[in-house]
């Protein structure tokens, strides 16, 4: 009697499990056993998951090919204890409010972890087999400087691998090493595909690595310049990281367990520079678009999208919301955002093919406002020092430029200062603040206390985020003092209904 009241743990996923899943999950349309790899991919978290490796999916489906992908981690987590051991299969959940669909990815053929040395991933990357390498590394994964896109030098992992080429640390390091070996090994050509949300992230990625071949000296840039392509892209769907409740929606719907389940909106896009070295993916099939230049849907896609996200990021963590869902339910929260967007963004792009920014602001908008995807606005807060350039300062440049207001872009700009101050000792700790520049605006707030005007100046004096000819305009610093001082104040939404109402 006992025994039948302990409750049955639900089998876990695994390729014997796949036959007998219910029908209203999807699997993969292709024989997985025939799978050859030949992509890597740098970066295996919740959004690669949701995005690069369910187009290969669907690309394998269309026209099966050598396109499986070997899944490297160069940084936590280890994908050998999750992903490793479903032999790379996981859960692609969709969920649109009350919808909930589930789908088996079967592209990751492989996952190696190379946390503690780069050679793990080494071997992959300069393998013959692997024709092209995307990466989603996060911003800070480039090694550069924000302001610029220039490498970092001063950077720890830039340091190291300048020094110890051929046992690198950085992502920059670890490419450029592998370029090193394929040069010297079988010479075959390859694509190197950023899909992170950096301005030209081709251009970034093609400069931080090309420096440190030029570094390294010999044939190597030579090589590269002949043989290597790093085209730009803009990646978009919205994938939080996944939580239990996440895990639990799979065995409670569908009835086993996956510890590798991510979760994601149904919008997705990918829009490709079309300029590859070797054999190409054709990911265009599948619903990627295959561009020449990939800038105006860059900059529609981080100033508006992400720029609504980093701006209901910091002002709903400074008004005590949780996610960027419950942010955007606020009516002022809204109201300033969607202002911001059509008055002072909107201007600073132009239409690409067949999408009118006035209907991208209203779509991104409602993506936004999609309660059942709990992106933690801490979670996108993470890093802000890496992001503000594309999301928000660029915008703000141009419409100085032009001598547009900036009264509205200004504010969260502010509010991403205002919560790296926030997390200092003197303001007490209000949560601990992610990013690069945590600690350096954390030792300002202290030595400073609560002047806005001097903690402003101390802040846009970092070159490395502010350009210094941005840095002096007058009209972007009296906005971002104001902004501090109404973000700062015991009621900073007062201080966004007030903005609102100007
Ligand atoms: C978010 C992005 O955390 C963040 O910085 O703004 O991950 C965002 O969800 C994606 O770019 C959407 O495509």
């Amino acid at each position: 009697m006992g025994d039948r009241s302990q409750p049955v743990s639900p089998e876990k996923l695994s390729p014997a499990l796949l036959r007998r899943l219910q029908s209203a999950v999807r699997k993969p349309a292709y024989d997985r056993a025939a799978l050859k790899p030949g992509i890597a991919h740098i970066g295996v978290g919740a959004f690669h998951r949701c995005h690069q490796a369910e187009y290969t999916d669907d690309l394998l489906a269309d026209q099966f090919d050598r396109w499986g992908l070997v899944g490297i981690n160069i940084r936590p987590p280890l994908l050998g204890r999750s992903l490793g051991r479903q032999d790379g299969l996981y859960t692609r959940l969709i969920r649109q409010n009350d919808e909930v669909e589930a789908r088996i990815i079967g592209s990751i053929v492989r996952v190696v972890d190379s946390q503690e040395s780069a050679e793990p991933a080494l071997d992959v990357l300069a393998s013959p087999d692997i024709e092209t390498i995307t990466m989603t590394v996060t911003e800070k994964g480039y090694c550069h400087i924000p302001s610029s896109g220039a490498l970092d030098l001063d950077n720890p992992d830039v340091v190291h691998d300048l020094a110890n080429p051929e046992t690198p640390r950085g992502v920059p390091g670890i490419l450029a090493r592998a370029l090193e070996l394929r040069m010297a090994s079988h010479g075959r050509p390859v694509t190197l595909l950023s899909c992170d949300n950096i301005p030209a992230n081709g251009i970034i990625l093609g400069n931080v690595v090309r420096k440190l071949a030029e570094w390294r000296g010999g044939k190597l840039a030579d090589w590269i310049e002949a043989n290597v392509a790093f085209p730009s892209a803009m990646v978009d769907r919205i994938a939080p990281a996944t939580t239990a409740a996440d895990i639990e929606t799979v065995e409670q719907r569908f009835g086993y367990h996956d510890g590798a389940v991510v979760v994601g909106e149904r919008f997705r896009q990918w829009v490709i520079e079309n300029r590859f070295a070797g054999r190409v993916p054709r990911w265009d099939r599948v619903g990627a678009s295959f561009v020449d230049d990939v800038t105006p849907f860059e900059h529609l896609k981080m100033r508006v999208l992400n720029g609504a996200q980093t701006t209901l990021s910091y002002l709903g963590v400074l008004a005590g919301f949780e996610h960027t869902s419950d942010a955007i339910c606020d009516p002022f929260l809204a109201g300033f955002v969607r202002r911001m967007l059509s008055e002072e963004t909107l201007p600073t792009l132009v239409p690409v093919s067949d999408i009118s920014p006035a209907a991208y602001v209203e779509q991104s908008l409602s993506r936004l406002a999609n309660t059942a995807i709990r992106h933690r606005n801490h979670q996108i807060a993470t890093d802000g020092s890496q992001k503000i350039v594309q999301r928000l300062l660029n915008p703000i440049r141009d419409r100085l430029a032009k001598g547009g207001s900036i009264r509205l872009l200004s504010v969260p700009v502010a509010g991403w200062m205002a919560y790296l101050i926030k997390a200092s000792a003197r303001f007490g700790r209000a949560w601990q603040g992610s990013d690069p520049f945590a600690e350096k605006i954390a030792a300002i707030a202290d030595r400073i206390g609560s002047d806005s005007q001097a903690l402003a100046d101390a802040i846009l004096a970092i070159d490395a985020i502010f350009d210094p000819q941005l840095a002096a305009n007058a009209i972007f610093r009296a906005h971002v003092v104001a902004g501090l001082d109404g973000l700062l104040s015991n009621d900073p939404m007062g201080f966004v209904r007030q903005v609102c109402s100007g």
